[in-house]
């Protein structure tokens, strides 16, 4: 019903999403609760977002934003999808039908450190923030570090490198954390979705190998249509298709892990735009892209929804 007093089409830093994080529960008492999934290496609380109505063996679909701690527009976009939640349920008819019949957690910033790090030290951080030892080189890669074909193709092992693989699958808190609670619920998690920026695509597994799952034809289906709807309100284009052929090989990202855990609809998102401003994306471009993206993650959920 309510997201007072927040503003979705700024960039906000984490401090004011940590606040909202617990506002927009406080308001929406019978949609949204908020839970405590683990903590950040500097010891930030990562708050994970439960949405829905109560019900009871409900499938859910699992959303993060802010892997990457310099791809603003992501972060952005799980806010914009949670105020979009509250204020339509009720009138739009496919918001309420998904809130009525599904639960969506959204981890709003899995990589709360590099996060702050970008409001404060270094725009184009991407990396977490802790200690490698041996080393002087900050952080890794959260998005090398899952357990898919870890380290072998697309990543590095020089803890200096911006897509290091880290020590050893998980060997993050938050992508620990993250794997934990999507192991926690495998039952009822039929959909992984991941936001990042920036290239414009709709990826799905495989990225650790050029090999093609084996549900390709179906996420390619899926995939061609939800950009379809995408394109429906701005006439943005994507590209869609295997992480590995639609943009680089690359192992230990958190889709194919999902995948590979029985989590058949598993999509990477690369938000606006295509690197006219990349990263730094002006923050005008906020509203469009979410309402655009939005369009694209209900076609995704209401297929997941009716099958
Ligand atoms: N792109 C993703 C990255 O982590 C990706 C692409 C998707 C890799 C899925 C592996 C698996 O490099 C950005 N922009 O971060
Ligand atoms: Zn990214």
């Amino acid at each position: 019903v309510r997201s007072t007093g927040h503003s979705y089409e700024k960039y906000n830093n984490w401090d004011k999403i940590a606040a909202w994080t617990a506002d927009i529960a406080a308001q929406n008492p019978s949609l949204v609760s908020r839970k405590v999934i683990g903590e950040t290496y500097e010891g930030r609380p990562l708050y994970l977002l439960k949405l829905g109505k109560s019900g009871t063996n409900k499938k859910a679909i699992f959303m993060d934003c802010g892997f990457h701690a310099r791809e603003w527009i992501s972060p952005a976009f799980c806010q914009w999808f949670v105020k979009e939640a509250v204020e339509t349920y009720g009138t739009d008819s496919t918001m309420t039908k998904l809130l009525n019949s599904l639960d969506f957690y959204v981890l709003p910033v899995v990589n709360i450190d590099g996060y702050v790090y970008t409001w404060t030290k270094d725009r184009m951080w991407r990396k977490t923030r802790s200690k490698n030892s041996g080393s002087n080189c900050i952080g890794t890669d959260p998005n090398r570090n899952f357990n898919a074909g870890w380290c072998k193709l697309g990543a590095s092992s020089r803890p200096c490198d911006s897509t290091y693989c880290g020590s050893a699958p998980e060997s993050e808190k938050e992508t620990k954390a993250l794997a934990d609670f999507i192991r926690e619920h495998l039952s009822t998690i039929k959909a992984y979705l991941t936001i990042h920026s920036y290239s414009q695509l709709l990826l799905f597994p495989y990225s650790y190998t050029y090999a093609h799952p084996k549900d390709y034809s179906e996420l390619n289906a899926i995939a061609k249509a939800a950009a379809q709807q995408l394109a429906s309100l701005y006439k943005t284009e994507y590209e869609y298709g295997s992480g590995a052929t639609t943009i680089y090989p690359a192992a230990g990202g958190s889709d194919d892990w999902a995948y590979d855990q029985g989590i058949k609809y598993s999509f990477t998102f690369e938000l606006r735009d295509t690197g006219n401003y990349g990263f730094l994306l002006p923050e005008s471009q906020i509203k469009p892209t979410c309402e655009e993206t939005l369009l694209a993650v209900k076609y995704i959920a209401s297929y997941v929804l009716d099958h």
